[in-house]
């Protein structure tokens, strides 16, 4: 059935249904407060509440379902208490689709100066103005229960990349600690708002496994894997990915934090993955690099100075449908503010529509060979 007709089904936030499978890969349904999505899924990346320099106009129109917020940022401006006083996130945003809160647990450990990490939690200073703050498990999740984002997400220790095996330990270790003192902060069904867990263990499938274990021996409406797409090379990435993501639970949603490229996120559906974030789209686009049919276009090049003809002929959203690249070329190198809503748009619907495509074909047993399409293209290397 076409996905529009399908989804009265689900009724509780947190109902979740796989429709089809292809080798490993999933077409599903979840459920939440504000509304029913249809996974595989990309989600744009909007880290103070706003996904840059687009509206949610745009974001409906490009396709968008779920877009994500971050504890961290929304925690030091504006605050969540000043969130929650304007009704919540989705009041305050006007987004009302749902919406996804990453824990801050990355956050802290990529952005804040100075950690000072405890079994308790994390104290740590803004990279905002260097002021000291503490992040517990149950803060994170009082902060994204402020918030009222319709899927919150564990705190965790992401270890850095490199991390030896007995540090991956203490962080794989500390992390299931932190996700059962947040299950217990928020049981199940609270207020609508989902709670996902998250699993570590650095490079070690053996502590993939042994975090995997623990952290699916909690009841989440949801499970992700964190640490990866941390800096280290695609095979590794590769094969901790298709180690860990079939001992995931068949009937919860699986979610691969902050991946990636196309292709990256061709080999997580391919892998049993339902649900991918990055900024790669929105960055790049203020970037210049934008993603179409033909692979990677860099807009600021002198070749496009005169060039007519639409950035992505196989595209339909409004950029495509409006401008030519020699427009586009020239807003960006006049470091025109619409030279980065235009660029935006047009990714987030290469991603979006990149995401809808590979439900389509796993609606009819597609997916190998529109995964091969789309690497053709791509370069199996290439990004
Ligand atoms: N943990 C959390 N958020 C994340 C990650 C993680 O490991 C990653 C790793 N790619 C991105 N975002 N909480
Ligand atoms: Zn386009």
């Amino acid at each position: 059935p076409a996905e529009e007709t399908a989804q009265q089904e689900l009724t509780a936030p947190g109902d979740f249904r796989v429709c089809a499978t292809e080798g490993g890969a999933r077409l599903g349904m979840l459920h939440t407060a504000h509304g029913t999505v249809h996974t595989p899924m990309f989600m744009p990346v909007g880290t103070v509440g706003s996904v840059k320099s687009v509206d949610p106009r745009d974001l409906t129109e490009v396709g968008a379902q779920v877009i994500l917020g971050n504890t961290y940022h929304l925690y030091l401006r504006p605050g969540d208490e000043v969130v929650a006083r304007r009704g919540g996130l989705h009041k305050f945003n006007g987004w009302d689709g749902p919406i996804l809160t990453d824990s801050g647990g990355f956050q802290v450990f990529s952005l804040a100066g100075l950690r000072n990490i405890t079994d308790d939690g994390v104290e740590f200073r803004s990279h905002l103005n260097g002021s000291k703050h503490f992040f517990s498990p149950e803060k994170s999740i009082e902060i994204q229960q402020n918030l009222g984002s319709d899927i919150m997400m564990v705190f965790d220790e992401c270890a850095a990349a490199g991390s030896d095996r007995d540090y991956t330990i203490q962080a794989l270790e500390r992390t299931t600690a932190w996700a059962k003192r947040c299950r217990e902060f928020h049981p199940a069904g609270k207020n609508g708002q989902l709670l996902f867990g998250i699993c570590q263990g650095g490079f070690y499938e053996d502590l993939r496994e042994r975090s995997i274990e623990e952290i699916t021996a909690i009841p989440f409406e949801g499970y992700a894997l964190g640490g990866l797409s941390v800096g280290e090379t695609k095979p590794e990435m590769l094969r901790i990915l298709r180690h860990s993501a079939p001992l995931l639970p068949a009937d919860k949603p699986r979610y691969l934090m902050g991946v990636g490229t196309p292709l990256d996120i061709l080999d997580g559906i391919e892998a049993g993955i339902d649900m991918f974030d990055c900024v790669l789209p929105t960055r790049n686009a203020r970037n210049g690099t934008l993603y179409t049919s033909q692979g990677k276009v860099n807009i600021k090049r002198a070749e496009f100075m005169e060039d007519d003809s639409p950035l992505d002929p196989n595209c339909d959203c409004y950029t495509c449908r409006t401008f030519s690249k020699a427009y586009l070329r020239h807003l960006y190198i006049a470091k025109e503010l619409l030279s980065s809503r235009l660029n935006t748009i047009h990714n987030l619907a290469y991603f979006l529509r990149l995401a809808k495509d590979a439900r389509d074909a796993l609606r009819r047993g597609g997916f190998a060979e529109f995964k091969k399409s789309v690497e053709a293209i791509y370069g199996v290397n290439g990004e």
